[in-house]
């Protein structure tokens, strides 16, 4: 059987356009305690480190969540997985350095700052009324801080803040509520779960029985910082085990590669000058000798809009490559963990002819059977297993396009 060679060339895509207050379940917030022994136990910690892009010129210096099994060049988090009725445990530890953080930047936009970038007539974001976006509520007004800050809340919750806090939320899983503190609270005006700066949390749950196995994911979801952070990679797989990996497993006679990740995200950059004490001070000399681009996300406020640029990575790759056996089935979990932008999968040959795949399962849920398909298109968190066989040996290209008018503000070119 001859090797193939699989080329997955991501186009760029340019968009033009202590703990929490001690309460009654403060003891899970304590650094020095393990989170209760589970099934599936895991150790996260968030922190400002550099990355390599693979496939690129490009040293990103971000907020990452990292774990101890993870390679040095990951960007997005961990992958962890859990069975049906096993349970699992995520001790999560925020481990940003104040002062890194400071130097990194960006800066929280203030009031002023905020007022400018909302203004629906001459703002930036005014330039995304064409394409249908719709300004609603009151404009906050600049000569009044209590417009944004006082009588009325909505305003400052809404406005990008506490740029190092974080939380995590297990997206599709069935589990407690656990956005807001305490988990499992119902209570209306509960807070949203706040882990700062030298901060632990622990996630305890128990899957039912009878929950899906599929891909899940996990991501950040502190409202005033998820979005810099989800530009900043830190979202990851979760994967429940079950019946259809023994299915899949059986049926392609032991060649399939069991779980292939293919997250797809869109980090918004700027340049970071190498003489940047925040690059110096994360950055190694291998690194600094090898790479050229040194870049650090952009502002979520003011660089939304076209200000920034945006990349649609692989994993952690420009242009991943990689390679199959011909014959052999790959299932790939594709994740669409972009902040922004839509997502596409395609697959095409040498002469650009597209090429089927079989898409069994999507967010996590298996279909009564595989939809053959030539292109997938997900909105930002959805997921999709699909199976891809190759049989004749040749260069292939997995295609992601920018989706015009689709993404979201509608500049895609
Ligand atoms: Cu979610």
């Amino acid at each position: 059987m001859g090797a193939i060679r699989l080329l997955l060339a991501i186009g760029l895509l340019c968009a033009v356009g202590g703990a929490q207050a001690a309460g009654k379940d403060s003891k899970l917030y304590d650094c020095s305690r393990p989170c209760p022994k589970a099934d599936f136990n895991y150790k996260i910690a968030v922190e400002i480190k550099p990355t390599v892009i693979l496939g690129s010129p490009l040293y990103y210096v971000s907020r990452q969540i990292t774990g101890a099994d993870e390679p040095d060049d990951w960007v997005l988090a961990p992958t962890l997985h859990a069975e049906p009725g096993k349970s699992f445990s995520v001790k999560i530890r925020n481990k940003i350095s104040r002062k890194l953080s400071k130097l990194l930047g960006p800066p929280s936009p203030n009031r002023t700052d905020y007022v400018r970038e909302a203004n629906p007539t001459d703002g930036p974001y005014s330039a995304a009324k064409p394409y249908g976006f719709q300004f609603v509520g009151e404009q906050p007004d600049a000569g009044n801080d209590m417009s944004i800050v006082g009588n009325n809340k909505a305003y400052a919750i809404n406005i990008p803040h506490q740029y190092d806090a974080t939380n995590i939320h297990f997206h599709g899983l069935t589990i407690t509520p656990h956005l807001f503190e305490p988990i499992g609270t119902d209570e209306a005006k509960a807070d949203f779960i706040k882990i700062a700066p030298g901060e632990c949390y622990c996630y305890s749950f128990t899957l039912p029985e009878d929950h899906p196995d599929g891909t899940f994911w996990y991501h950040i979801h502190h409202h005033g910082s998820a979005a810099l952070q989800s530009w900043s990679g830190m979202a990851g797989l979760f994967i429940v085990k079950g019946p259809t990996d023994e299915v899949l497993e059986e049926y392609s006679k032991k060649q399939m590669q069991s779980s292939v990740p293919f997250v797809i995200w869109d980090p918004h950059t700027v340049p970071l000058d190498k003489n940047h004490s925040a690059y110096t001070l994360v950055a190694t000399k291998k690194a600094a000798d090898k790479y050229r681009e040194y870049i650090q996300v952009g502002d979520f406020l003011s660089d939304q809009n076209d200000a920034d640029k945006a990349y649609t990575l692989v994993n952690n790759a420009l242009v991943p490559n990689m390679t199959a056996v011909a014959g052999q089935t790959i299932r790939f979990r594709v994740l669409c963990a972009t902040t922004e932008a839509m997502c596409m999968f395609r697959l095409v040959d040498k002469n650009g002819k597209p090429h089927p795949f079989y898409d069994f399962a999507s967010d996590g849920i298996t279909q009564t059977e595989a939809i053959k398909r030539y292109q997938l298109i997900q909105a930002g968190g959805y997921r999709d297993d699909v199976l891809v066989q190759i049989t004749r040996p040749g260069k292939y290209k997995f295609i992601q396009q920018a989706l015009s008018n689709m993404q979201f503000f509608g500049m895609g070119g």
